[in-house]
């Protein structure tokens, strides 16, 4: 069918490239990743918030490509490390540092306190190229792990422990995960009314300017008027 819409998944991420797209499969959009188009300009995710950053990249990359797009902003707020590393949970260790690294210096600076208590926390923003959005937003609680375990999943599923399975987000398939994940969770809020959402898209794409884009060269931000 050519007259589906076309829905940007907006991450260089692809742990949750993989996870969007397999819940939003049997969904009547046409999607699209950052990979289907030429390079795109980094934006800077410099909002104190999930939402802000979500909202930043969405709406960015919609304006950019002039299709509707879907951005996931996301992070893990430990209990003892008041909220730590939070909307920094991408760059907890540095730019370049891998996932293992993120997952080994969360592991050293919560060692011997007793509260492991985590959260996992994301907002998902739907953005229009007039900078017009949708958001949901999932949690999800756990504990931190003793030590790593598992190798599915990404980032910092294998310390992030779920008590209800007894296992480690990086010891469920991606469904179990979506199942009780953040992410699944606002994305099934997203899903349950995604008839209403076609719609909201359809009737927003050619609404008047929300914000300017700021051309740079690697990086380019946006000003919300
Ligand atoms: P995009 O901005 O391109 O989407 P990113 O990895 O930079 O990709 P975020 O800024 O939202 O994404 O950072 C989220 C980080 O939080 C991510 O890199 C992981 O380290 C962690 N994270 C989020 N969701 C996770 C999940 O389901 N499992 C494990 N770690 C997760």
């Amino acid at each position: 069918m050519d007259n589906l819409i076309t829905l940007v998944i907006a991450t260089r991420n692809n742990g949750k490239t993989a996870e969007i797209a397999d819940l939003l499969k049997d969904h009547p959009v046409k999607i699209k990743n950052l990979t289907d188009f030429g390079p795109i300009p980094i934006i800077e995710e410099d909002g104190k918030t999930f939402d802000e950053n979500a909202y930043k990249k969405a709406a960015f990359a919609s304006r950019v490509l002039g299709f509707s797009a879907l951005a996931d902003d996301s992070g893990l707020l430990v209990e003892a490390l008041s909220g730590a590393p939070g909307v920094f949970s991408a760059r907890y260790s540095g730019e370049n540092a891998s996932d293992e690294m993120r997952c080994l210096k969360l592991l050293s600076e919560i060692k011997g306190k007793t509260n492991r208590k985590a959260v996992f926390e994301c907002v998902i923003s739907v953005a229009v190229p007039s900078g017009n959005a949708l958001t949901y937003q999932g949690r999800c609680e756990g504990v931190i792990a003793e030590a790593p375990s598992g190798i599915n999943g990404f980032g910092y599923d294998p310390i992030f422990y779920y008590p209800p399975f007894k296992k480690t987000f990086a010891e469920m398939s991606m469904e179990e995960k979506s199942s009780v994940s953040h992410r699944g969770k606002a994305l099934n809020e997203l899903k349950s009314e995604f008839d209403k959402v076609l719609v909201w898209i359809e009737q927003n794409m050619l609404k008047p300017d929300k914000f300017k884009v700021r051309p740079g060269c690697e990086k380019i931000d946006i000003e919300i008027l």
